[in-house]
């Protein structure tokens, strides 16, 4: 339903959240709190890939501040900057598929690779989310 709430915030928080959906088993596995299970890990990490090739800049539209919680106005500032940390998310997506699809058995490598995407989120939220 079309409220006062900007339909745009919607739709990054959802794209958001499918993002959280597929990384966050594969750090559950990296952790030990999940089962290992390469065929899953496979279909997250393909997962992942495909949903950060998905243009989710035009989510951030020029004037969808209107409403935001926790997206900073700095992001509609430097749309420039937040867009090379949106390509480095989809760099560190296509390696860590790349890592699973041919040693997803090398523990180590598929955790450095998980953690480089990890600091993609990071680097991106450092200066464009609000802690709260
Ligand atoms: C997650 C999640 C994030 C990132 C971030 C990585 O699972 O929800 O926002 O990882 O914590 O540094």
């Amino acid at each position: 339903h079309f409220d006062d709430k900007e339909p745009m915030q919607s739709s990054r928080q959802s794209y958001f959240a499918l993002v959280a959906a597929s990384f966050g088993p594969i750090g559950a596995m990296v952790k030990g709190d999940m089962p290992w299970d390469e065929a899953a890990l496979k279909s997250y990490a393909g997962d992942l890939e495909n949903l950060t090739e998905l243009n989710a800049l035009r989510f951030f539209a020029a004037g969808s501040e209107k409403g935001t919680t926790r997206a900073k106005p700095e992001i509609w500032s430097n749309m420039q900057d937040f867009s090379d940390k949106y390509a480095a998310l989809q760099q560190a997506a296509e390696q860590l598929e790349e890592v699973v699809d041919d040693s997803a058995g090398d523990r180590k490598a598929v955790a450095q690779a998980f953690g480089e995407v990890g600091q993609t989120c990071k680097a991106c939220h450092d200066d464009y989310k609000a802690k709260n």
